[in-house]
């Protein structure tokens, strides 16, 4: 069998978010996020799982780290709680809350392991929510003053950061789907949390690099993987909505300093856009050193028939698109799996917008795990996965994409948003009841994938 290596200096990694791990949701000075507040309410979250407790990883972070150098990580990546450190969202620093993620990244770069911090992975002040949240302007200049306020404490020792992850979950599923925090069910607020976002992203990297000139510096999207379901002129124009309203209103005013024309005419109907102000543009595009792209599944998209479900208020202006089910094999997500999708979405970026250096921040799958008699967890269709998928990254890279680099979602099975703690993506499984972590056969296969920095 033969043996395919990745590039020289190719990084590899595994990811977390504070919500889905940390706990200590009221420990040491730290306050309410909109997750706190959703998962709480009754019938938000399966089961009624909140993320109060989690993977206590605030306070097994040690281990954590001690299982991570295990598994031979080159960098993990993991966000910072905004409540946690600047409590309610504006003000002073609470100290406290920034000690653990001193302690955390001490740790880490003790273990020769690089932290790559993620500034918003959707957990707002809910004090910042109860003002507007990310519909209202401000919270854009709330979100720079955090920002900086996180690098002064920690700028010494973190060089990588993501100040977004998945601004589209956050925004449209947030605020007009309803299906995440907080809860929103609003296209027009959605589009002006879209803009808050791009916004807040573009005035904290300034922020950053005007502190910092060695700071590298990017932001993670999930960008979608498209097929059309046919040739057919009605296909391909529900392709180019949802591809509007799911990439280009990222990628376009980040890497080009402009707004796709045609989604703004997809959009008229609900908005006027009048939250774009002069001179936004230009600060969004500030320049960024690399993206990140999470990566899951890609979706096939078609102009609806009768009958056919529609996209849904997740989408904008997408109201006559479906999304097709081919019958591909799927994960517990009900997620179809399909690797090309990925060698697709990173040879699109790097064709249509240049060759930025590109990371894979979030790649992974969920299957129903179990601790075996033997001890273990025998986790084969996930490795399948990874390998499939890593397969695809090199085919990538071959066709000349500049990945460089590689996160596995997730370290450890965590809170997963809508789903609890019912979808387990982990490398290490997680026991709730103990909190005993024990690492999958995914986790050793991977480990192994690290040592030689190659396939078989
Ligand atoms: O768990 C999430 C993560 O927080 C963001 N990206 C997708 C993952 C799986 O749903």
């Amino acid at each position: 069998m033969s043996t395919i290596t990745f590039p020289q200096g190719f990084l590899w990694g595994a990811a977390t978010a504070a919500y889905q791990v940390e706990g200590a949701v009221a420990e040491d000075g730290r306050t309410a996020s909109i997750w706190d507040t959703f998962s709480h309410t009754p019938g938000r979250v399966l089961d009624g799982d909140t993320g109060d407790v989690a993977c206590d990883h605030y306070h097994r972070y040690a281990d954590d780290v001690a299982l991570m150098a295990r598994l031979g990580l080159g960098a993990y990546r993991f966000s910072v709680s905004w409540p946690r450190v600047q409590p309610g969202g504006r003000g002073r620093a609470n100290q406290r809350g920034l000690d653990f993620y001193r302690r955390l990244t001490d740790e880490l770069l003790e273990r020769g392991i690089e932290p790559w911090v993620t500034l918003y992975h959707w957990d707002l002040p809910q004090e910042l929510e109860d003002a507007g949240g990310w519909p209202a302007r401000d919270t854009a200049a709330r979100f720079a003053e955090y920002a900086a306020l996180v690098h002064e404490a920690l700028g010494d020792r973190v060089r990588h950061w993501i100040t977004l992850n998945e601004p589209w979950c956050a925004a449209f599923l947030g605020y007009a789907h309803g299906r995440h925090a907080p809860g929103g069910s609003d296209a027009a607020a959605a589009l002006a949390a879209c803009h808050h976002m791009l916004l807040g992203h573009g005035l904290a990297t300034r922020a950053i690099r005007s502190a910092d000139s060695a700071a590298v510096i990017g932001t993670t999207l999930n960008v979608q993987s498209l097929i059309a379901h046919s040739d057919s002129p009605a296909d391909r124009e529900a392709l180019r909505r949802v591809d509007g309203i799911g990439n280009r209103i990222f990628l376009d005013p980040l890497l080009r300093a402009e707004y796709p024309a045609d989604v703004a005419t997809d959009i008229a109907h609900l908005t006027d856009l009048s939250f774009i102000h002069p001179g936004d543009l230009a600060t969004i595009a500030a320049p960024i050193d690399f993206l990140g792209l999470n990566y899951y599944n890609p979706l096939v998209v078609a102009a609806s028939v009768d009958g056919q479900p529609s996209a849904g208020p997740a989408w904008p202006g997408c109201a006559d698109v479906s999304f097709i089910r081919r019958g591909f094999p799927v994960t517990h997500m009900g997620w179809e799996i399909d690797p090309a999708g990925l060698t697709a979405l990173l040879r699109r970026v790097t064709e249509d917008y240049g060759p930025i250096p590109l990371y894979i921040t979030e790649n992974g799958a969920a299957y129903a795990d179990t601790v075996d008699a033997d001890g273990g967890v025998h986790d084969q269709d996930r490795i399948d996965y990874f390998a499939r998928h890593l397969h695809a990254c090199l085919e990538a890279i071959r066709a000349g994409v500049p990945l460089q680099g590689y996160f596995a979602w997730s370290l450890m099975d965590n809170f997963e948003w809508g789903w609890g703690y019912s979808r387990r993506f982990g490398l290490l499984h997680v026991d709730y009841a103990t909190q005993r972590r024990t690492i999958k056969d995914s986790g050793h296969w991977y480990a192994e994938v690290i040592r030689r920095s190659s396939l078989q």
